[in-house]
């Protein structure tokens, strides 16, 4: 069967670049490779993180609790962020220099204010999924490149899934960075990948072959 190629744009958003109100550091750097790498691809598609005011990911949400805390939310174990991509907020918008006309589809996520959702495919629990898995095979997706932020938590959880759903997965190390809330979290985001089964690579050679 001819490949189909997909590129995943993952939360490439206001709140997650510096300056935002959670800045993922030096997040500004995915955003010329993301438009360089679109049209290498069959399909571009994009996720959004698209909370509710009031989410309950947001430390503001727990009494006495401060961004970096954990809490349990869902019957899950949950870290808390500062108050980031409330829908509609200007925050919650696209970089305003990513590239969005190739861009088919845009996966929100995040919505119910219950549970968070990291991955594109499925909130945290894995009880609801957003429909992009099933849209990526009814177009007939085989292999998945994934890209954006944050490499330890929302493209992480997405090429895990991607994987898990049977697509060859690709990440693109160098068109992601991470929060490292940790040191060493995003060695350790890439290691899990790679033990998974995901086939992490660099941009330059997405555009050689
Ligand atoms: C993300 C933390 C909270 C991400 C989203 O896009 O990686 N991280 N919400
Ligand atoms: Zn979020």
């Amino acid at each position: 069967m001819q490949q189909m190629r997909t590129l995943i744009l993952v939360d490439i958003q206001n709140d997650f670049l510096p300056g935002g109100a959670l800045a993922v550091p030096r997040g500004d750097e995915v955003i010329a490779i993301a438009n360089e790498l679109q049209p290498r691809f069959d399909l571009v598609v994009a996720t959004q993180d698209w909370h509710p005011a009031g989410h309950g990911s947001f430390a503001s949400s727990h009494p006495r609790s401060k961004p970096g805390d954990l809490v349990e939310l869902g019957g899950l174990q949950q870290v808390l962020w500062p108050d980031h991509c409330v829908q509609g907020s200007p925050g919650a918008a696209f970089a305003a220099k990513l590239q969005m006309n190739r861009v088919e589809t845009i996966f929100r996520k995040g919505t119910d204010p219950g549970i968070d959702s990291y991955s594109g495919f499925f909130d945290n629990g894995q009880r609801k999924s957003t429909g992009l898995g099933d849209y990526l095979k009814g177009r007939g997706a085989t292999e998945v490149y994934v890209l954006g932020l944050a490499t330890d938590y929302c493209v992480k959880f997405s090429a895990l899934d991607a994987r898990r759903l049977g697509f060859r997965t690709f990440l693109v190390e160098d068109g992601s960075r991470g929060v490292e809330l940790q040191p060493g979290d995003v060695t350790r985001a890439i290691e899990q990948m790679r033990a998974a089964g995901v086939e992490v690579v660099r941009s330059a050679a997405v555009h050689a072959s």
